[in-house]
């Protein structure tokens, strides 16, 4: 480790350890997120230790005990259980070590919380549902509750629904695990086969909407269906835009720029700079049409044409390197 020239201490000298503790690894938006705080990392000669998410609570919470017996400076908590992390977070603070929370509410004033405004994410892609459908649709949403981004996104979907009695909720389904996209499909072609009438899917999750579209495709119905999701990737882009898609709606945030404001708001604490207790990372509606006629075929490409996708000023300082992408 060589240090960082013209950071403050403990960077100048470099060999400082932060610890990035996931909840989930799977799928494209937490291998993205992962690589952003790795490519964070490295631009500020972090050593960055990266504990694979398993989808298992008790696991996530040892990890947070072993990463501060490892001496880490800061601890990166991304999703998982509140009633699971919030104490051993705290053992953490006790013992001077600094740490970022995304979108997982430790419910404490001294750990600063990343997110993706998911109260706009969520109204951006249900105002394009009503730009699409009219304010009158039958709908299959997609939720599982417990994780906050997506509590989020149904208080709005909740709020949608009482202000438009129009909008009926005919079916609710979800599953997230370590196949999410294939067990939501399982479930999606059931409840998409008991109720014909539902045409809008408000799915905010890109795991979610694959699965449904997958279920869609195998039960024939893709062309009278419209999908609305959360999240998008490379491979998200290509599902959109194909011929024949029902995915028709995304809004999202790069998370690879998210995994680098996370390790960002670790580091400007580490170096005692102040932090606002919530960091926000503001997303983008992609929807099919104008991906279509912008010809953008991946992530990188996105980044080039919308400069929300390639950096973000949340948790910056003129010491820390932030054009990653
Ligand atoms: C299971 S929670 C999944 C969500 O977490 C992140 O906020 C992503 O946007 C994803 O939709």
């Amino acid at each position: 480790a060589d240090g960082l020239a013209g950071a403050p201490a403990p960077f100048d000298k470099g060999g400082v350890k932060i610890a990035l503790i996931s909840y989930i690894s799977a799928g494209d938006f937490f291998q993205a997120y992962q690589a952003g705080a790795e490519a964070q990392a490295k631009a500020l000669d972090i050593d960055l230790r990266v504990f694979p998410g398993r989808q298992d609570a008790a696991e996530q919470r040892e990890q947070v005990l072993q990463a501060i017996n490892l001496g880490v400076s800061a601890l990166v908590i991304d999703h998982g259980l509140p009633e699971s992390l919030a104490d051993v977070a705290q053992q953490a603070l006790d013992k001077g070590i600094k740490v970022v929370a995304f979108d997982v509410n430790l419910n404490n004033p001294r750990i600063p919380q990343v997110e993706q405004s998911d109260h706009e994410l969520a109204q951006l892609a249900l105002d394009q549902a009503v730009k699409d459908n009219g304010a009158s649709f039958n709908a299959a949403y997609v939720y599982v509750a417990g994780f906050a981004p997506l509590d989020r996104r149904n208080e709005v979907w909740d709020k949608f629904k009482s202000q438009n009695s129009g909008v009926v909720e005919k079916t609710r389904f979800g599953v997230v695990n370590d196949t999410t996209a294939t067990s939501t499909a399982d479930q999606a072609k059931a409840a998409l086969s008991a109720n014909p009438d539902a045409t809008v899917v408000f799915a905010p999750y890109d795991e979610f909407a694959r699965g449904v579209k997958l279920a869609a495709n195998d039960l024939g119905i893709a062309g009278k269906l419209k999908i609305y999701s959360a999240d998008v990737s490379t491979a998200d882009i290509q599902e959109i835009t194909e011929e024949g898609s029902p995915w028709v709606a995304t809004v999202a945030t790069n998370p690879a720029v998210v995994g680098a404001v996370s390790v960002r708001a670790a580091a400007l604490q580490v170096a005692g700079e102040e932090v606002p207790p919530q960091i926000v990372v503001k997303p983008t509606l992609l929807t099919q049409e104008s991906l279509r006629a912008a010809g953008v075929k991946t992530i990188e490409e996105l980044a080039q044409k919308i400069p929300a996708f390639s950096t973000s000023d949340a948790a910056t300082a003129h010491w820390i390197p932030d054009k990653l992408f």
